[in-house]
Order: C-alpha cells, then sequence, then structure tokens
C-alpha cells in the first residue's frame, strides 16, 4: 500500500475510528470520511439479533495465523452465528469487513497495536476461549474477515464469505 501514514497518523486514527463507527449505522455516507471510496463495508451486512439466527458456523484461530475454515459460503439474507475459538495462546479477532479496509487497518494496527475493537462487526478472543459475532449477510457478495491484531493479517489470518443468493 502507497499510502503514506507517518505524517497523518493522527487524523489516521480519527478517520479510522469514524469509519469504525460508521460501519453498523448504513445511513452514514464513507464519502463524507476521507476512506478510500472503494469501500464498501455498509453493505457488507449488519449485526445480526442472537434469536435471529439461522445458523452456526464454527470457527477456530490459531497461533498459525489461520481461520478454520477460512472460506465459507452463506445465503443472501442470513443471520449467521459464529462461534469462534482461540485454540492458540495469543489474543486473535474475527473482524468482518471488506479487503480494502481492513488491509488498511491492519497496517494502522502495526502503528497503534493498543487500538481496542468493541464493534459489532468483530470479536476479540482470549486464549482459550470462545465467543459469538452474529452477523446478518445482506447482499450476495463476497464479505471478507480478518484477524487485526498486529501483523497477524499481514501473515496470513483472514478469511471471505461467499453469500450467495438464496432461491
Ligand atoms: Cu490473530
Amino acid at each position: 500500500m502507497k499510502r503514506n501514514f507517518l505524517p497523518s497518523l493522527l487524523l489516521s486514527s480519527i478517520v479510522c475510528a469514524f469509519t469504525i463507527s460508521t460501519l453498523t449505522i448504513p445511513s452514514l455516507s464513507h464519502a463524507d470520511t476521507q476512506h478510500r471510496q472503494t469501500t464498501d463495508t455498509d453493505t457488507a451486512g449488519s449485526p445480526g439479533k442472537a434469536g435471529a439466527a439461522s445458523r452456526t458456523i464454527h470457527i477456530e484461530m490459531a497461533d498459525d495465523m489461520r481461520f478454520t475454515p477460512s472460506d465459507v459460503t452463506v445465503k443472501q439474507g442470513e443471520t449467521i452465528k459464529f462461534v469462534v475459538a482461540n485454540k492458540g495462546k495469543l489474543v486473535h479477532e474475527m473482524v468482518i469487513g471488506n479487503a480494502a479496509e481492513l488491509a488498511e487497518h491492519a497496517q494502522l494496527m502495526r502503528k497503534m497495536p493498543d487500538m481496542k475493537h468493541e464493534e459489532a462487526n468483530q470479536i476479540t478472543v482470549e486464549p482459550g476461549k470462545t465467543a459469538n459475532l452474529i452477523w446478518k449477510f445482506s447482499k450476495a457478495m463476497k464479505v471478507d474477515f480478518a484477524c487485526l491484531e498486529p501483523g497477524h493479517f499481514e501473515a496470513g489470518m483472514k478469511g471471505k464469505v461467499n453469500v450467495i443468493v438464496s432461491k
């Protein structure tokens, strides 16, 4: 990525925080932020209600920087309860978004490793623990997810959800 973060680190952090906060508010436009125009996170879905979950998908995270499975398929409109188990000795997280935004965020996380994620599109899981992330996939598209602990994304800790048209 060719973006130069150093002179605008503070600004980036503000933009970043603002962008995270808008993830769950589809009415706000990304055009109002300085984020790249290709971001499409709003269409990636929205937080799901536990009672609305139609299916459970188990995801394991491990210190080899892999999600297992890292490629899952759901139907458009489905609300999925991800049961996310951390099998490693490091903290891992699962963040749902789109690839460009996740990559940008991962870079920021390396600059500011203490940045905390407590939004509805992500779950942080302590070693040996399991946590749930409930997400509704509204649009037929590829939705990405990743671990944004510093360095993990770069090591390949990412995956995708293929949202297919329901018949
Ligand atoms: Cu990780």
